[in-house]
């Protein structure tokens, strides 16, 4: 049990990285989900990043514009009335303590279940004044980001030359599916002095992993997104308001054996702009079996983990810290050698 406390500025400092300036620069793949040539690239983009930005979504920036106008409300309101949604374990108002091992990041979020009407007791308190609208702009903004990560997750069976296309998305689809919305708010952080002295940023929520199948995030116009490359350098995701950036999470790394890879991403603190993200992580049922998919496992190669239900794995990784190597645990010994 880690005892929390009101962390200091100095402990936001990203400390265990390589100097972040200059970040390389790299195109961020690019997926247009009106173009059928799409599931070649999407396939590629998991591949060699995990990562990637689509276009043509569909999804209507009205109801985007909608739902973050009332979060930015949420979180400009008073701070005892924002605590009265806390805490947010498992679900509700954070402020600094992310997770139950002592991570901390320049954010506060609400961690929300994608549940329709799971919240309102919650929201009440929140929303004093109209929390059915809340509730239903969350639960409409929900459904059409799944629709969408369903639309991509068909799209990469379909480059994977799976026979059922929704070998993945009929995870999300599943009423039982434990996916997760959260809303982060960046407030710009304070100048530091050290800032200029050692190159360090504050750090807005610090690197890890998705534990889940697949991240929809949607963010304002301010940047902060940083991804991690496999040569361990990290580049910095210009925002892009009307668009999605899509991660792969660690259940997908091991339904596809790990050729998509999850990636390591975090978010770096702004001392001009407030940055704030939406993000839909869509996983499976609890009681889900996640293993490489046979029809994915070539001739002759070896599984690389070890099978375990979506319910072992989250419960392992929310006893772990952020930056920590979760499926480390759940790699087969031989694939270490
Ligand atoms: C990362 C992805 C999601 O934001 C999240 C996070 C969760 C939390 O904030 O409580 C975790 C983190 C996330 C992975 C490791 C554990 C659990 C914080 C943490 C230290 C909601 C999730 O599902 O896993």
């Amino acid at each position: 049990m880690v005892a929390l406390s009101t962390p200091t500025v100095e402990q936001f400092f990203v400390k265990t990285c390589k100097p972040v300036n200059p970040l390389t620069c790299i195109d961020i793949p690019l997926i247009d989900l009106s173009k059928p040539d799409s599931k070649h690239l999407a396939v590629k983009a998991c591949q060699d990043f995990g990562f990637f930005k689509v276009v043509n979504h569909g999804v209507p920036m009205t109801l985007i514009n909608e739902l973050e106008s009332e979060a930015i409300k949420f979180f400009n309101s008073p701070q005892p009335v924002k605590e009265k949604a806390g805490p947010a374990d498992p679900f509700g108002y954070g402020n600094k303590n992310i997770g139950r091992n002592g991570d901390i990041g320049w954010v506060e979020y609400l961690l929300l279940n994608t549940k329709p009407e799971s919240h309102y007791h919650k929201l009440l308190s929140i929303f004093e004044e109209h929390p059915e609208k809340f509730q239903s702009h969350v639960d409409e903004y929900v459904t059409a980001v799944k629709n969408m990560a369903c639309d991509i997750l068909e799209l990469m069976a379909d480059g994977l030359k799976l026979e059922s296309k929704n070998a993945f998305s009929k995870l999300l689809m599943d009423e039982q599916s434990d996916s997760v919305f959260r809303l982060n708010y960046y407030p710009p952080c304070p100048k530091h002095q050290e800032h200029e002295i050692n190159g360090g940023n504050l750090i807005g929520f610090g690197e890890h992993t998705d534990p889940q199948i697949i991240s929809v995030l949607r963010s304002n116009n301010t940047s902060g997104l940083e991804i991690c490359l496999k040569d361990g350098s990290w580049v910095s995701v210009p925002p892009d308001s009307e668009s999605f950036f899509i991660n792969v999470g660690d259940s997908l790394q091991v339904m596809t054996n790990g050729k998509f890879k999850s990636i390591k991403h975090r978010v770096v603190a702004n001392s001009e702009k407030s940055r704030m993200s939406m993000i839909y992580f869509g996983g499976p049922p609890l009681n889900e079996k996640i293993a490489p998919l046979a029809s994915l496992l070539e001739r002759e190669e070896d599984s690389l983990y070890n099978e375990f239900t979506w319910f072992e794995y989250k419960n392992s990784a929310f006893n772990t810290a952020l930056s920590h190597n979760r499926l480390g645990l759940f790699e087969k010994i031989s694939s270490k050698i």
